[in-house]
């Protein structure tokens, strides 16, 4: 695909346990919402449209490496278009968030998913917005890829609508584990199709969420989540051998799973991604030496003065260590944040 060599190669690098000049930092979700160039973008089209249109996901993707120092890209699209992959419905409602008209009521809807799928063919766009990225990027920054992990996804596509419980989708787990399963299995191996092709396509790293870990416990996380994304990291490295395509760095953001840090950190992820909940120092005790940690700040730091925010980011930098480190906040930014507290933080961390 003739892409142009990577000039800034700071995360990989580090991702990889190599020495880097600075520390490398991206921001969840920071091609979005709080941007008024996305605003003014996104009041013309459908979010889908946007994340199924390669031009516009290039386009909001390269918005914030436009205004900001950043260590990388991440291609603009959501976690959902699985479950639209699968044949399920999924809408942005203007105050309600992401709904499914039709959520999985019962275990028999499981069959009712277009199972199996071309995930080539159904996500293609993906790609091609992947491949475009790329080129357009020129280099300068590498273009992240994701997806959602099977527990979160199964979350949404049995909630339907956002629920501060998720009861629904734990009642699953308790009354119909081999079910869950069934659906969890089904989607991994979705997953694993889906991150291949991400980075057949040129993505140069992967972030994996499974952001509605935070809603399980140990005994349920073993089960229900752990063997999965074990599964994909493992199952991803030897597809992409079986193509000789080169293996790239994989994150794991598991929100809330600190009750898992050590098991995380033998997943076959590179780096692990902690939520701003857990210090930093905690974190990594808790975890394998041989790991990258990324994370933590808490988004709403962004709303301190410029001088709060900096001593905040200081003392984050400086309990994580500067190696084997990127920086990020612990979760995605909010739509109200300020972009030149963005740029504050961006300057921080790389100021040291
Ligand atoms: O205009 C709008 O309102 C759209 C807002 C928006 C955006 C910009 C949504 C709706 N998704 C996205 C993009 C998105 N989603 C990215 C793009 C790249 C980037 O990071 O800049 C990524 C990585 C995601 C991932 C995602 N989507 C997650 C996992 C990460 C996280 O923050 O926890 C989740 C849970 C979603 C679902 C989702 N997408 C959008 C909403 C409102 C939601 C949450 C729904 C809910 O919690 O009920």
């Amino acid at each position: 695909m003739n892409f142009e060599p990577l000039k800034n190669t700071r995360i990989i690098d580090t991702a990889l346990g190599k020495e880097v000049d600075k520390i490398p930092v991206w921001i969840m979700r920071q091609a979005g919402r709080y941007l008024p160039e996305f605003r003014e973008l996104r009041s013309r089209f459908d979010f889908f449209t946007m994340c199924q249109t390669p031009q516009l996901a290039m386009e909001v993707t390269l918005m914030p490496i436009k205004r900001f120092d950043l260590d990388a890209a991440i291609i603009f699209s959501d976690i959902l278009v699985i479950p639209q992959a699968l044949g399920m419905d999924v809408e942005l409602v203007s105050g309600r968030g992401m709904v499914f008209p039709q959520p999985l009521k019962s275990p028999m809807d499981i069959d009712k998913l277009l199972y199996p799928v071309d995930v080539k063919e159904k996500l293609n766009y993906v790609f091609e917005a992947i491949t475009l990225t790329r080129h357009n990027l020129k280099g300068e920054v590498p273009l992240l890829g994701f997806s959602g992990a099977p527990w979160t996804l199964m979350c949404f596509m049995v909630e339907g609508e956002t629920s501060s419980t998720k009861s629904k989708a734990k009642a699953w787990l308790y009354k119909y584990p081999e079910e869950s399963k069934k659906l969890l299995d089904l989607l991994t191996d979705v997953i694993i199709d889906y991150l291949v092709g991400q980075i057949e396509a040129g993505a140069q790293m992967i972030q994996v969420f499974e952001t509605l870990a935070e809603y399980l416990n140990k005994s349920l996380f073993d089960v229900y989540c752990y063997n999965y994304i074990k599964k994909i990291s493992k199952c991803v490295r030897t597809k992409l051998k079986e193509k000789n395509i080169p293996e790239v760095p994989m994150v794991i953001f598991a929100k809330g799973a600190h009750y898992a840090l050590k098991e995380l950190s033998e997943a076959g992820y590179e780096v692990v991604s902690i939520d701003w909940t857990i210090n930093p120092e905690e974190a990594r005790k808790l975890m394998n030496s041989n790991i990258t940690v990324q994370g933590n700040l808490d988004p709403c730091a962004l709303y301190a003065s410029s001088d709060t925010l900096r001593e905040i980011t200081k003392n984050m930098v400086q309990n994580f260590g500067k190696t084997r480190y990127i920086a990020n906040l612990g979760h995605g930014i909010y739509p109200d944040m300020n972009p030149d507290n963005v740029k504050i933080f961006i300057d921080t961390v790389h100021s040291f």
